[in-house]
């Protein structure tokens, strides 16, 4: 590639990420091919469609294959800018600690049709360092090429960490519209892979080091994970001393510097409820608020089980509907759901009494098999369930008129419905009757 040439894009991992912003660098007209280790994923793709659910990611993709832009494959290919987007999970060990060996994975590929004049950009949530791994790593598998920060040298290639910021169910805007950390192994790793993202991203894309923007990304998920177990501490803490917590968020949001995030069922999704632990691994001693934030939003989910428990077992024989199992409002994404985790719970307990409402599911999850929990749609629940538990403020339940839930006691963990009166008798719950 030359110049102004378009580059030929490698992106690696075809998932939430990966494959939105494979689909963007292609409608951008650089040809892109997307690399997954799932043939149904490759095979899907090049037939045009998609396995996920995003926000018209469909048509996008659709579009980018026919043109020929965007096609799939199970191999790493030979590019000019190679983007990883695999996940970083944990590893088994129980204690948190990040396991990277998919992008060290992603990296031997690349590896082997790595040449010069190559820029690698690494995208996924990784612990700082890992961007010098991945460089040291090059180093010991070509050591024909001349890599950044190891001698005084010019490289041969660039390599820079660049992670995406983007919400689910907005992932597309987002893509193009948030501002970017891009952070080089050397200044110039960060000038050649700002030139890349210049080509699609609208918002401002900000350059710095690689270590810096590795903690960057980790940061600002701390960041929320802390504020959110800020609102559910304090929910707790109504409900000790009898207050409704919805109305004295709403009442300390006036200040003009105050912005209490809302308290629900706990923290859920594959990055807050991750991410923070990274940075404690990094730093255990000194990340003592984080670390307390992650344990408070878990035990906000066992709070939330025990009010629920309570509920059920002081009013035998009522059917009860939990209403949700998503971990964030209006998304079809069940994984790592602390709503989920709540319902599983209730209905092992309470059996065929337990109803669960989702309108984002076909069928209940593998946990329920055998419980007697049935899946029901929002009219039967109404119906028939003397107990409603908000566990996912979905619109579709946000807007259900008082006249229809009147009749029921209601939990409301996600404080949708403020006309219901709170309660002192049952602290936290909201009782409509
Ligand atoms: N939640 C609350 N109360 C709130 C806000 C959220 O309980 O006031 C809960 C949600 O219900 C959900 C969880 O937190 O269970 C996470 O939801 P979210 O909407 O805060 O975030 P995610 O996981 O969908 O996406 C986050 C975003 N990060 C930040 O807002 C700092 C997104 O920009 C990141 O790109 C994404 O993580 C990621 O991939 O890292």
């Amino acid at each position: 590639m030359r110049g102004e040439e378009k580059p030929e894009v490698c992106v690696i991992g075809l998932g939430y990420i990966g494959l939105p912003t494979a689909a963007i660098i292609a409608r951008a007209n650089c040809p892109v091919t997307g690399i997954d280790v799932s043939e149904a994923v490759v095979e899907t793709i090049n037939r045009g469609e998609i396995h996920i659910e995003e926000i018209d990611l469909d048509g996008l993709v659709r579009g980018v294959v026919q043109r020929g832009l965007l096609k799939a494959s199970t191999q790493v290919q030979p590019a000019d800018v190679f983007v990883i987007a695999v996940p970083t999970p944990f590893e088994k060990d129980g204690q948190h600690t990040p396991d990277i060996s998919y992008v060290m994975a992603a990296a031997t590929e690349i590896a082997g049709v790595l040449k010069k004049g190559d820029t690698v950009i690494l995208e996924s949530t990784s612990p700082v360092g890992t961007t010098d791994a991945m460089r040291d790593l090059f180093a010991g598998l070509r050591p024909d090429l001349k890599l950044p920060g190891l001698t005084g040298e010019t490289p041969d290639v660039a390599i820079a960490y660049c992670p995406e910021r983007v919400l689910p169910g907005r992932i597309l805007e987002e893509l193009t519209n948030n501002d970017r950390s891009i952070g080089g192994i050397t200044p110039r790793c960060a000038r050649k892979a700002l030139a890349f993202y210049k080509r699609f991203v609208r918002g401002t894309c900000v350059t710095t080091d690689a270590r810096s923007a590795e903690m960057c990304k980790l940061v600002e998920n701390a960041f929320r994970d802390v504020n959110i177990a800020f609102a559910n501490e304090l929910s707790m803490i109504a409900d000790h001393m009898g207050l409704d917590v919805w109305e004295i968020i709403r009442l300390a949001n006036r200040h003009p510097r105050v912005n209490v995030l809302q308290p629900g069922p706990g923290v859920g999704g594959h990055c807050i409820a991750v991410d923070p632990w990274f940075i404690v691994h990094g730093a255990p001693e000194q990340a003592k608020m984080i670390r307390a934030a992650r344990d408070t939003n878990d035990a906000k989910m066992h709070h939330v089980v025990a009010q629920a428990e309570k509920l059920i077992a002081d009013n035998p024989g009522v059917s009860v509907a939990c209403l949700g199992l998503a971990f964030k409002a209006n998304i079809d994404d069940f994984r790592e759901s602390p709503a989920r985790f709540v319902a599983g719970r209730l209905a092992r307990r309470f059996g065929e009494r337990v109803h669960v409402v989702e309108p984002y599911a076909a069928e209940l999850p593998i946990e329920f098999e055998g419980t007697g929990a049935a899946l029901i749609d929002l009219d039967a629940a109404l119906e028939t369930c003397g107990i409603l538990i908000v566990l996912v403020d979905h619109d579709i339940f946000r807007v259900v008129p008082s006249e229809e839930r009147s009749h029921a006691l209601i939990y409301d963990t996600r404080g949708i419905w403020p006309d219901a009166a709170a309660t002192v008798e049952r602290p936290g719950l909201r009782l409509a009757s």
